[in-house]
């Protein structure tokens, strides 16, 4: 009997003999032939049971060997043949009677006539294969018109490259309701389908505020009534929205905990319709305010400013916490704002390394200045603060572009703004020069964005048209504007303060407020985008 010394005769004695034939090494075994015997190692006395009734009980090669396991009366033996592998990971290797078969694993499944990067056994794996970088859509290859569709078309790795925007014909939409005294925007998410806004609406100076819900097509026409979020006696306000792919996640705060603001998280339907009963997210002395919310793909990350610490002698902090999508609370609150440094009014973006986190610190003389920081997605491993050495910064909004974080903010002294809208990269840690983004104007406030990737859009208002008026513009990595200036509102009273989503159609949602004569109310207008080769 020839035998491997890595071929193991397991032998167990219980109350009579089982014989096993082990298993056989994964790797490593070479050509040839081996026998287990029933019987051969077998104790003194009992009668040896068969090993094995047919070859399919018999160990059979490991993976990648060729071989045939035999069983011959009552006995396993394995030929082991050759290892079939010619290393090149586009094929299908296997074994034949003569030997070994090679076949083209490749695979066109969207058959856009690009293979996709894997084989057919996992074709998205990143196996170079192919150069379809989605094989799962036939407009998207290398060479595809790049369409306005929030999609890489052309696999060159930047979405709608070369598109622009361009204000919408229809005119703005009102989001807040007809009843609503006035009205402010909160958060702005875009689900596949519509829109969902969220705002803070008073319907008069008697009754608490309240945080309200809105779902709006893609073109921005309203789907039904608002929907009030948190159900309480107390002022409450609209949140941050993220859309996971099922369903909304909002973060807001309200004072139905005897005045004491607290954060609470709530997961909404397409309609706005509440899934959950509000999840309190914090227990916590004095106020927790003003969260963002962001969805990873995974989860829910939120971030907000807390008051918590102050009245032991501490700061004002930034906070943070993980919440799943059927709204538990995942882990506990987390410091992320470090001990010793006043925290209030941060932004947050997601990036593929993590979270980018900016926040306002008021310095003892009363200035403020903005400090950035990166986080795990798991909201641990805080990076070393990086101070933006600005003063009167003042309204950070973090940008997560593919390799960098821009941070764009206010300038404002407690009374009034600055001229422009600044901006700032910084990556691996590293900060660029404070730049003005933004001129002609002789105060300007509120910059939000937008990130796609290589690029990114911000909306912002200033006073270079006369009264505050909204404005769009996109900036590349180095903050350069790639487009010209577009002007988004022409109204008598100022409009400010926007909430931005893309669309799947490549276009941008505003939610904005129009002070509207001292009244002031939400409302949506849009961006369209007109691909590359329309512009030809
Ligand atoms: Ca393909
Ligand atoms: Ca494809
Ligand atoms: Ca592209
Ligand atoms: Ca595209």
């Amino acid at each position: 009997m020839a035998k491997s010394g890595l071929f193991r005769v397991l032998l167990v004695s219980t109350s009579g003999w089982l014989l096993t034939l082990g298993c056989g090494s994964r790797t490593g075994l070479p050509p040839g032939h081996v026998l287990g015997a029933a019987g051969s190692e077998g104790g003194a006395g009992a009668p040896a049971e068969p090993a094995c009734n047919s070859d399919a009980d018999c160990p059979q090669p490991p993976p990648g060997q060729c071989g045939t396991a035999t069983c011959t009366d009552g006995a396993c033996a394995l030929e082991l043949g050759p290892i079939c592998n010619d290393g090149d990971p586009c094929t299908v290797d296997s074994c034949t009677p003569n030997g070994c078969m090679f076949l083209d694993g490749r695979v066109d499944a969207d058959g856009d006539g690009v293979f996709a990067s894997g084989t057919t056994a996992d074709p998205k794996a990143a196996l170079g294969c192919g150069k379809d970088c989605d094989d799962t859509s036939p407009d998207i290859f290398p060479g595809a018109i790049e369409l306005c569709d929030a999609l890489d078309n052309d696999c060159n790795g930047v979405v709608d490259d070369g598109a622009q925007l361009q204000l919408a014909s229809a005119a703005p939409t009102r989001v807040s309701p007809l009843d609503a005294d006035h009205s402010g925007p909160a958060g702005l998410a875009f689900d596949g389908e519509s829109f969902g806004a969220s705002m803070t609406t008073y319907r008069s100076h008697d009754l608490p505020s309240q945080g309200q819900f809105q779902q709006l097509t893609a073109r921005g026409q309203l789907v039904g009534g608002p929907q009030v979020i948190a159900r309480v006696n107390a002022d409450s306000y609209g949140g941050a929205l993220a859309w996971s792919g099922e369903r909304y996640l909002t973060a807001y705060q309200d004072a139905r905990q005897a005045g004491n603001y607290e954060i609470y998280f709530d997961l909404l339907n397409r309609k706005g319709e509440r899934l959950i009963k509000d999840l309190r997210v914090t227990t916590a002395d004095d106020y927790s305010m003003r969260p963002s919310v962001v969805w990873t793909g995974a989860e829910g990350l939120m971030v907000w400013e807390d008051r918590r610490f102050e009245d032991s002698g501490g700061t004002s902090a930034i906070l943070g916490q993980r919440v799943s999508l059927d709204g538990q609370q995942l882990g506990a609150n987390v410091r992320l704002s470090p001990v010793g440094v006043p925290a209030e009014n941060a932004s947050v973006a997601l990036s593929d390394a993590g979270v980018g986190v900016a926040f306002v610190t008021l310095a003892p003389n009363d200035t403020t200045s903005i400090n950035f920081m990166t986080a795990s997605r798991s909201l641990d491993a805080p990076s070393p603060l990086t101070n933006i050495p600005f003063e009167n910064a003042d309204a950070p909004t973090v940008t997560a572009l593919d390799d960098e974080y821009v941070v764009t903010f206010d300038q404002f002294d407690g009374i009034k703004y600055g001229p422009s809208i600044f901006g700032v990269v910084v990556k691996d840690g590293v900060m660029g020069l404070p730049q003005s983004m933004t001129t002609g104007a002789t105060y300007a406030e509120g910059n939000a964005t937008v990130s796609y990737g290589d690029r990114f859009v911000m909306v912002w208002a200033d006073t270079k048209d006369g009264n505050y008026q909204l404005y769009a513009q996109s900036f590349d990595k180095k903050l350069a504007p790639i487009s010209p200036r577009i002007r988004l509102t022409t109204t008598k009273s100022d409009t400010h303060g926007a909430a931005l989503a893309s669309s799947d159609d490549g276009g941008l949602g505003v939610l904005y407020t129009d002070d509207n004569n001292g009244k002031p109310q939400t409302f949506f207008t849009r961006l369209d985008c007109t691909p590359a080769f329309q512009l030809k």
